[in-house]
C-alpha cells in the first residue's frame, strides 16, 4: 500500500524536475506561451501522462488535456493551472498546478481501480494555453475561449510583438489541436498565493471566496519627434515625458482608496523612435488596474482620465486610452469553499478564506461549472519573479487536499451547485 508520504515525494520529484525546462541564472523559468520551451515541457507532461494510462488531447487553441475515461459516457471533472510563464517568472506559478493535478488523478485512478470510489463523472487534467499574457494578450487565453468568453479565431489570429500569430506558434512547438476538448462538468485548480496575506497569517491552506475585478488600459501617447540636440524645450512634444507623469499619476490614483483595497502598475511601456537624439514620437504603455470591487476600478479609472486630459492640454499632445482584458469579480461557490475548508480539516492542515488579486485560468471556468480555487503560501509573497518560492511542505499539502476535494468532485459533491456568481458592489 503506497503510503501518501511516498506519493508525495514522487510528485516533489516530478515537480522538482519542472525547473529544467526554460531555466534562468537565477532560479527562475522563461517559457512564454508557444515558444520552444514551453513546447519542452508540455511534451514533459504528455509524457507523463501517457505513462500513466491516458488519453492526451490537445484542442483547436492548444490546450493540452490528459484524460482518465472510466465511463465515455459521463462528463469530466477538470483539475489544472498552466505550464506558461512570465518572462524571467517563477518556478511555481502554474506549473504547480498542472503537476499537482497530473498526481492527484493518478491517485484517484488508483481509487477507483481499487474500488475504493465509485465516480460519477470522470476526470481531466488540462494545461491552459497562455494564460500569462505576455508574449500574446490578453491573458487567461485557452480557459476563455473553452468557457465561451474569448473567440476562438480572433485569439488564433492574434500576434505577438514579431507579428508571429498564436496559431503560428501553437503549430510550430505542435501543440495545435483539433481534438474536441472533454465537457466539465466541475473545476479545481491549486495555485500558489502569490501575495503574502497566507504567510502573515501563518496559514498553510487558502480557500478562494472571491477574483478581484480587474482591467488593462492601453495609454498611446502621441507627441512629435525632434532633435534632441537642436530643438528649443518650448518646441518639443515629448511623448516620453507625458507618459511619465501618466505613470506617476497611476501610482498616486492608488492613495485615495483604503490600504490594500487596488492595486495597478505600468508593466509594460514601448517608446518610439527609441533612439538616443530624437525626442520620442509615441509612447504605447499598459495600466494594469484590479480592485476588490469593480466600483473602485471605475472610480480610479474616471480619475486617470481626468487627469490624462489634463496633461494633453498643457504638453499640446494627444493620448488615446483604450480599456482591454476586463475580468468582472467573481464570486466561487460557497460549497466549493467548504469544501477545501474541510479537506484541509482532514489533512490536518490551517485554512483561511482569501481573495485572489492575481487572475486565473479558474475566473472563467467559474463562470461555466461550480469551481475551487486553493492556495498554498508564496514565501515573501513574491511571484512573476525568479525569487518566487513555495516550501516542499506546503506544496505536499496542497497535493494532499487537491486529492480529497478532486475525489468529492468525481463523486458528483457539487453537481447540485451552480457556477460562480459576478460580483455587486455592496458600495452601489
Ligand atoms: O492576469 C493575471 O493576473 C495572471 O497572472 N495572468
Ligand atoms: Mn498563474
Ligand atoms: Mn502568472
Amino acid at each position: 500500500m503506497t503510503t501518501s508520504t511516498s506519493l508525495d515525494q514522487v510528485f516533489l520529484t516530478d515537480f522538482h524536475s519542472t525547473y529544467k525546462f526554460g531555466a534562468t541564472p537565477a532560479n527562475g523559468v522563461d517559457r512564454q506561451a508557444g515558444t520552444r520551451e514551453h513546447g519542452a515541457i508540455r511534451d514533459w507532461f504528455r509524457e507523463r501522462a501517457i505513462a500513466a494510462g491516458m488519453e492526451v488531447r490537445v484542442d483547436a487553441v492548444g490546450n493540452l488535456f490528459a484524460l482518465y475515461t472510466w465511463d465515455p459516457t459521463l462528463n469530466h471533472v477538470f483539475l489544472g493551472s498552466h505550464l506558461d510563464s512570465q518572462p524571467l517568472g517563477g518556478r511555481f506559478d502554474g506549473c504547480y498546478g498542472v503537476v499537482a493535478a497530473l498526481h492527484a488523478a493518478q491517485e484517484i485512478n488508483e481509487k477507483v481501480l481499487s474500488g475504493e470510489i465509485t465516480p460519477v463523472h470522470n476526470i481531466a487534467v488540462v494545461d491552459w494555453f497562455n494564460e500569462e499574457g505576455s508574449r500574446f494578450q490578453p491573458s487567461i487565453m485557452g480557459s476563455s475561449v473553452l468557457a465561451g468568453s474569448m473567440n476562438l479565431e480572433k485569439i488564433l489570429a492574434t500576434r505577438d510583438a514579431a507579428g508571429i500569430t498564436v496559431r503560428e506558434a501553437l503549430d510550430d512547438i505542435g501543440y495545435l489541436g483539433e481534438d474536441p476538448a472533454p465537457i466539465p462538468t466541475a473545476y479545481a485548480e491549486i495555485h500558489i498565493e502569490q501575495g503574502r496575506l497566507l504567510e502573515r497569517h501563518n496559514t498553510e491552506i487558502g480557500a478562494v471566496t472571491q477574483s478581484w475585478y480587474t482591467q488593462k488600459l492601453l495609454v498611446t501617447v502621441n507627441g512629435e519627434q525632434s532633435h534632441t540636440g537642436a530643438t528649443l524645450m518650448a518646441d518639443r512634444h515629448d511623448a516620453l515625458i507625458a507618459a511619465a507623469e501618466i505613470v506617476l499619476m497611476t501610482e498616486r490614483v492608488v492613495d485615495t482608496f483604503p490600504a490594500e483595497e487596488i492595486v495597478t502598475s505600468v508593466g509594460q511601456l514601448a517608446v518610439e523612435p527609441n533612439s538616443p537624439i530624437v525626442v520620442p514620437r509615441q509612447v504605447d504603455m499598459v495600466i494594469d488596474l484590479r480592485a476588490h470591487l469593480r466600483s473602485q476600478v471605475e472610480q480610479a479609472r474616471a480619475t486617470l482620465l481626468t487627469q490624462i486630459a489634463e496633461v494633453e492640454a498643457r504638453r499640446k499632445l494627444t493620448v488615446l486610452v483604450q480599456d482591454f482584458d476586463i475580468r468582472d469579480h467573481q464570486y466561487y461557490p460557497i460549497e466549493g469553499i467548504e469544501l477545501t475548508e474541510k479537506a484541509a480539516a482532514e489533512a490536518g492542515r490551517t485554512c483561511m478564506r482569501i481573495e485572489t488579486m492575481a487572475g486565473h485560468d479558474s475566473v472563467p471556468m467559474n463562470r461555466i461549472v461550480p469551481t475551487v480555487m486553493v492556495f498554498v503560501p508564496s514565501v515573501d509573497g513574491v511571484s512573476h519573479c525568479e525569487r518566487e518560492f513555495t516550501r516542499d511542505e506546503d506544496l505536499v499539502a496542497g497535493v494532499r487536499v487537491l486529492v480529497e476535494i478532486a475525489s468529492q468532485l468525481v463523486t458528483g459533491s457539487l453537481d447540485a451547485v451552480t457556477p460562480g456568481e459576478s460580483g455587486v458592489d455592496a458600495s452601489v
